[in-house]
C-alpha cells in the first residue's frame, strides 16, 4: 500500500472510559487520525458515548454532539445544515453509531440521511450486540451467538443483517468495510471518504468487544484479523451502490475465528459447518459482485 499521509497528532486521548482491549476505542483513534482536526462528531447513545465521555471530560479534542439512540442520521444532517448556513463546507460531519444505532433503532434515520445524500460520513462501529446495556442481541449479532437475550440453548439462529447491501440499495456514493486489525486500510478509507465531499459516505468497522464476546482483552486485534482472514468480515468498497472492489481475500476456516470467543463455545461441529456454509455463500456472492467469479 502507498505511504499514508497521517498526522503524528492524536485527537483521541489516553484516559478514555473504554474497557481493556476495546475495539471501538481503537477505531475512534484511527478514524480521528485519518480525518484530522476539522470535524464534528455526532454520537448516539452507545459505548462510544461513554468511551468519549461527557463534556468537559471529553477524551477527544474535537467537538462532539451527543444525541439520542435513534437519531444519528438526523442529528448529523442538522449539524451539516447548520455548517452550510455558516458557509463552512470544510468541516467534516462524522456520525459515529454502534450496530444498534445503525442496524436497528437508528436505521430509519440513517436511511433518510443517505437517501437525501447528506454530506456526512456515517460510521457504524460494529461490536455485534448492544454492549453498553449488557450484551443484548442486535440484528448485527451473527448466527450462533449467545447473548443475554439469546441465552443457553436459545442462541441466535438468524443471520447477521447485511448492512452494506442496504447501503448499496440506497446507491450511496461510497461505502466501505474496515477493521481495527488493518489500520492502514482503515485510514486510507477514511481519507478517501473525506475527499468524496458533497454526498453520503458509509464506513462499517469491525470492532471486537472482549467484554461482550468472552475473549481475553489482549486478543481483540487477533480476533479482528481472523474475522477478515476467514471471510467472516471481508474488507471491500462499493461505489455508487454498484461497483464492488475487494481489498483482501481470506482462506482460513471459520473455526479458527469461532474458537477464540466464549460467545460461540457451545456450537457443535455441525453448527460450525453451518456457519462455514453461510460464510462461503456470502463470500461467493461478494466475489460475483466484484466480478471475480462467474455469475
Ligand atoms: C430509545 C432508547 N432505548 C434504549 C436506550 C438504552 N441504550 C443506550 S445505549 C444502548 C445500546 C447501544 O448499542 P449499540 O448501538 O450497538 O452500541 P454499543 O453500546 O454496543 O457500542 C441502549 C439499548 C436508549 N438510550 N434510548
Ligand atoms: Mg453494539
Amino acid at each position: 500500500m502507498a505511504q499514508l499521509n497521517v498526522t503524528d497528532r492524536d485527537y483521541f486521548k489516553p484516559g478514555h472510559l473504554g474497557c481493556p482491549g476495546c475495539g471501538a476505542a481503537i477505531a475512534i483513534k484511527f478514524a480521528l487520525k485519518a480525518l484530522g482536526e476539522k470535524i464534528i462528531m455526532v454520537i448516539p447513545a452507545s459505548c462510544a458515548s461513554i468511551i468519549v465521555g461527557p463534556y468537559p471530560q471529553s477524551a477527544v479534542n474535537i467537538p462532539v454532539l451527543h444525541t439520542a439512540f435513534a437519531t444519528a442520521g438526523a442529528a448529523a444532517s442538522g449539524v451539516r445544515a447548520a455548517l452550510d448556513m455558516k458557509g463552512d463546507t470544510e468541516t467534516t460531519v462524522l456520525s459515529w453509531a454502534g450496530d444498534g444505532g445503525t442496524f436497528d433503532i437508528g436505521f430509519q434515520s440513517l436511511s433518510g440521511a443517505v437517501e437525501r445524500n447528506e454530506d456526512c460520513i456515517f460510521v457504524c462501529y460494529d461490536n455485534e450486540a448492544y454492549m453498553n446495556t449488557g450484551v443484548q442481541r442486535s440484528s448485527s449479532t451473527p448466527y450462533g451467538v449467545r447473548t443475554t437475550t439469546t441465552p443457553g440453548q436459545d442462541w441466535k439462529r438468524t443471520r447477521k443483517k447485511n448492512i452494506m447491501e442496504t447501503m448499496a440499495a440506497h446507491r450511496i456514493p461510497y461505502a466501505a468495510t474496515a477493521s481495527i486489525a488493518f489500520p492502514e486500510d482503515m485510514i486510507a478509507k477514511f481519507q478517501k471518504a473525506k475527499t468524496k465531499k458533497g454526498g453520503a459516505r458509509f464506513i462499517h468497522i469491525f470492532a471486537s468487544c472482549a467484554t461482550g464476546w468472552g475473549a481475553p482483552s489482549d486478543m481483540s486485534i487477533k480476533i479482528a484479523r481472523l474475522a477478515v482472514q476467514t471471510n467472516i468480515f471481508p474488507l471491500y468498497e462499493i461505489e455508487n451502490g454498484t461497483r464492488y472492489k475487494l481489498n483482501f481475500k481470506g482462506n482460513r476456516p471459520v473455526e479458527e475465528y469461532l474458537q477464540t470467543q466464549g460467545r460461540f463455545k457451545h456450537l457443535s461441529t455441525e453448527d460450525i459447518s453451518t456457519v462455514q456454509r453461510m460464510v462461503t455463500e456470502d463470500w461467493n456472492s461478494l466475489l460475483r459482485k466484484a466480478d471475480e467469479l462467474p455469475v
